[in-house]
Formats: C-alpha cells, structure tokens, sequence
C-alpha cells in the first residue's frame, strides 16, 4: 500500500467529539504508516433531518471506491418508527459485507471505577454475527380480532454462522487460553440456534487441524450473562449470534467501568471500519466530557487487523497508561478530566514513544 485513506463518519452527538481524537491518534504514529488521507462523511439522524437519507450514497460510493477502512462514530437512532429513516450503521455493516463486530473487553484498572469494590479482571473478546439474526429488520404488525399483533424475522444463516465462527477460532488460536465459546439459546430456539451452534461447532472439523489446539464450550445466553458477571475470568473469545452478541458486550462493558473504553471493529473480507461501541451519549453530548479512549483504541484495533501491530501497540499502550489509576479520567471514570485533556495527553504518551 502507497497510502491509506481512511473515511470518518462521526455521524451523531459525542460521535463528533471522540472522532477527532480517533485520527489525531493516527495521525500520532503517522510515520509507521503510508500516506495518510482522510475523507469526512455524512450519515446519521443530523443528516436525515436535513436531507431526507440518513446514509447519502455518496457516502456509500466513497467509503467502496476511494477508501481502505473508516471510523464510524455513533448515530442517534430515534425509539419510535419515523417514516423514510432506518439506522445507518446497521445498512453500513451489510452494504459493506462487514460481518464480523469484533469487541474486545479488557480491564486495565483493577476497580470498577464506580466504587473501590475489586473486580475480578475481565480479559475477553466478543465476536458478534453482524449482518443477520434479528437485525434483517423484518417486522410485521397486523390488527387481529384480539387487539395489534407484531412478528419480526430471525434470519439464521449456516453461511454467516459458518464465517464467523471461523474469525472466532482464528482470533482464540491467537491467545494464550485458546477457548471458544458459542453462545446461543438453543434449549428453546432449536432450530435457529441449533443452526448456529452446530455450524460454529462444525468448523474446526473443516479446517485441517487448524484449530486442534482451541477448546470449545458453549453457554446458554441467559446463563452466560450470569457467569459473565460473577466470573467474567472464565471467558476468553465469546461468538454469538447479532442480538446476544450486542447485550453481551455492552454488559462487558460494565465489568472494566464504562462503554467509553470499549472499542470495536466492523469486519469483512476485505474492509474494515473502527467504531466505539457506544452510542451518541445525548445525556452527556456537546458538554465535551465524552470519554475519548473507545474511538482511539478502535483505530488502533483497525490499524492492527490491518497488519500495522507497531503503531497500534503504541497507542495501546499510551491509553493504558492514561487509564491506570491517579491519571487522566473523564467523569465516566470517576474522574473531572475533558475530551481534549484525555485527548492531549494519550498524544503525548504516543508522541514520546518515538523519541
Ligand atoms: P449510549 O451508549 O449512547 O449511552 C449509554 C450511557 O453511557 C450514557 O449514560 C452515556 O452518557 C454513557 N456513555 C456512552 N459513551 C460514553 C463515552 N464515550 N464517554 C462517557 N460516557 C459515555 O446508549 P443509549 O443512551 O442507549 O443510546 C443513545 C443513542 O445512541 C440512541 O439514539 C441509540 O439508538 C444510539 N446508539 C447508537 C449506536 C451506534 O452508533 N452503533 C450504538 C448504541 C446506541
Ligand atoms: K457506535
Ligand atoms: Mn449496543
């Protein structure tokens, strides 16, 4: 690669605010890198009031022709149905083919950040099927006799099992505890779940030994939540169907103190984009508190699933350091810091690892 152009869609509320400092940290290990470019793009509820589309084509257009990955940042989705808009986001990830949201939860502080109560250290990745199961967005209501009866479709696929099952191993084989959990619902769901789980069971089978050295267990949803939250040490790579991948890991997120440290990536076979897990924050948007560190760790998860390990250890490193107790928190975190003095000083610590 000559250059990389990298397409920013900050998108909604505290998306506009961390976004910026997501590509300063890249601008930070700029020299590890080729060219940089970086194309702003419009999508989210801002641009639907404004033009009608919530995701312009020429977005879309952008982000296939001219870049090699993007930041997305986060997009206020209104509750109720309002005509003509549907979330951004969720139409990204399947224009895109981006079918892997990978989503690391790490603690890098050893207290939950909202009491002094020691936490047991969370070290786990949940890989989330991102293009079917609830999300294909198929509802129905119809009036019956009996009063408004809604029905949505959920869309199992041995296609979409089987290619994310096969990023979860891959991801496993890569860690020291090499284990694989499937998480499903198949005692009640048989045949949707029943589909997932024997699909990703199926896959060492047809890889060659690849995966010999991964274990394999599985968990109910609702009792993995459970386990999660009293002994969160017993997972190392959780894959999960759409839904109970999205709930797991904001879940997760609550074990390391906030979703402003969670970061994530949107996969595919050949494109990636960085994204915070969170959403647009419209309690705390505009105040320029936002927790900063979920869009920076997500472009350093970009830049490592793109082969760049060296500029993404680097800024790994910078935010663990600033996260580890007596510095710079925002008041997620329990502390009275800014987005732009978490910002500066993660830069710093970028910027003094190359002197
Ligand atoms: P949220 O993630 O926006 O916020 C949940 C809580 O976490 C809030 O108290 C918020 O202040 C806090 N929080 C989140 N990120 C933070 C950060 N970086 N720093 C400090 N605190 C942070 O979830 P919500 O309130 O349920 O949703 C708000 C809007 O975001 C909704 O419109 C929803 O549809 C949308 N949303 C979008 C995405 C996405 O873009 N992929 C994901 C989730 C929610
Ligand atoms: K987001
Ligand atoms: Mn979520």
């Amino acid at each position: 690669r000559k250059s990389l152009t990298i397409g920013l869609i900050p998108a909604d509320g505290i998306g506009r605010e961390v976004i910026p400092a997501a590509k300063d940290a890249i601008t930070a290990v700029r020299s590890e890198l080729p060219e940089l470019k970086f194309v702003e793009l419009l999508a989210g509820w801002e641009t639907f009031t404004r033009t009608g589309t919530a995701l312009p084509s020429e977005t879309v257009q952008t982000l296939k022709e001219n870049c090699d990955c993007a930041l997305f940042g986060s997009v206020s989705s209104p509750s109720r149905k309002v005509a003509g808009y549907s979330s951004p986001i969720v139409a990204l990830r399947k224009e895109l083919d981006l079918y892997a949201n990978i989503r690391p939860v790490i603690s890098v502080r050893d207290t939950s950040g909202r009491d002094s109560a020691p936490a047991p250290s969370v070290d786990l990745i949940v890989v989330r099927e991102n293009t079917e199961c609830l999300y294909v967005k198929q509802e129905d209501l119809i009036q019956t006799e009996n009063g408004k009866e809604a029905r949505a479709t959920r869309l199992i696929t041995e296609r979409a099992s089987s290619r994310i099952g096969k990023i979860a191993f891959e991801l496993a084989k890569a860690r020291p505890r090499k284990l694989v959990t499937i998480i499903h619902k198949s005692n009640v769901l048989s045949v949707t779940d029943g589909l997932f789980r024997e699909t990703v069971r199926a896959v060492p089978g047809l890889s060659n030994g690849k995966y010999d050295d991964v274990t394999i267990e599985e968990q109910l949803v609702d009792s993995a939540v459970y386990r999660l939250f009293r002994e969160p040490q017993i997972f190392d790579v959780m894959v999960a169907p759409n839904l109970y991948g999205d709930i797991i890991s904001d879940a997760a997120a609550a074990l390391v103190g906030s979703l402003g440290v969670i970061p994530s990536i949107n996969a595919g076979d050949s494109f990636v984009m960085g994204e915070p897990v969170h959403g647009s924050a419209p309690d705390i948007a505009g105040k320029g508190i936002a927790n900063p560190v979920a869009s920076i760790r997500s472009a350093a998860l970009m830049l490592r699933h793109m082969g760049y390990a060296s500029p993404a250890d680097k800024i790994d490193k910078a935010v663990n350091d600033t996260l580890a107790p007596g510095k710079l928190l925002t008041p997620d975190l329990g502390g009275k810091a800014s987005t732009t003095e978490v910002t500066t000083h993660i830069m710093s610590l970028i910027d003094a690892q190359y002197k």
